[in-house]
């Protein structure tokens, strides 16, 4: 079971950079649930999508798995023949966490597909043919100088037919309208029980590691990746998810 989340809870003195170790590993559930507007939906709804565009017989990519919940879902949802699906995630303990996770969704059904887990850089991946790519919330993570080069080499790897599924915060170039959905955002982060201090800390720990685009950004330089369409198909405050067509 995840603990809750209190990491920023008591005053710190200098607030390190955020990085997935285990202590956020041990809380992480609760940390996306209560931070992520709509996580929840785009998880399970990724699982959907993924029934619809997953080819037989082909992989289907979880980058920047963490925990694996896009994992299970696709496991939930994608019934085509012959499919597995590769997690990956450069932390060490989530990699360990996302097996023993893995290993308990296993042990209470059956037949679902096959999954491997792979402790790496998603920039130094060597990828197979797929017909799904899954980063969710993991593109902000990358270097902005690192993001098309990487979209680059998933649009190489998809298959015809597949899809690469991009969910971000976003930021926006109207100032009104990124202020608006900042605050709605604390609210949010309020409403699921984070103090004034703890969403303070959290920011500056995240805002060195976490850079957002605007929706304008991703379109283009997913077209410039060499995808043909982009979809955008859920948007909750400032946090939104796509599709793009190879
Ligand atoms: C979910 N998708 O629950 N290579 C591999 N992994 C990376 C890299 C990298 N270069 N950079 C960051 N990560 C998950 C949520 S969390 C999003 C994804 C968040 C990993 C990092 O270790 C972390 O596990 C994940 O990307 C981002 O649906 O916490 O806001």
């Amino acid at each position: 079971m995840s603990e809750s989340d209190r990491i920023f809870a008591q005053p710190q003195t200098q607030v390190p950079d955020f990085t997935f170790n285990e202590d956020v590993v041990r809380v992480f559930p609760d940390m996306i649930k209560r931070s992520v507007p709509g996580y929840p939906t785009i998880v399970e709804n990724i699982g959907v999508l993924g029934a619809r565009f997953a080819t037989p017989n082909s992989v289907l990519y979880d980058l920047g798995c963490s925990l694996g919940a896009v994992t299970q879902a696709l496991r939930r949802h994608v019934k085509s023949d012959g499919c597995r699906v590769i997690g990956v995630d450069n932390s060490a303990p989530m990699i360990e966490r996302c097996g023993e996770y893995l290993r308990a969704q296993d042990a209470m059904h059956q037949e679902l597909l096959p999954v491997e887990l792979i402790e790496a850089d998603i920039l130094k991946l060597d990828l197979k043919p797929c017909s799904l790519i899954a980063l969710n919330f993991t593109l902000q993570f990358i270097a902005p100088e690192q993001r098309l080069e990487l979209l680059t080499r998933l649009h190489s790897a998809l298959l015809p037919g597949g899809a690469l599924i991009l969910s971000e915060k976003l930021r926006f170039a109207d100032e009104q309208e990124h202020d608006l959905l900042t605050d709605l955002h604390i609210d949010f982060k309020r409403a699921n029980g984070y103090s004034e201090l703890e969403i303070a800390q959290k920011r500056t720990a995240i805002e060195n590691v976490m850079r957002p685009d605007t929706l304008d950004t991703h379109r283009e330089r997913l077209l410039a990746a060499g995808f043909s369409k982009v979809v955008p198909w859920f948007q909750c405050l400032n946090f939104a998810s796509l599709i793009a067509l190879p």
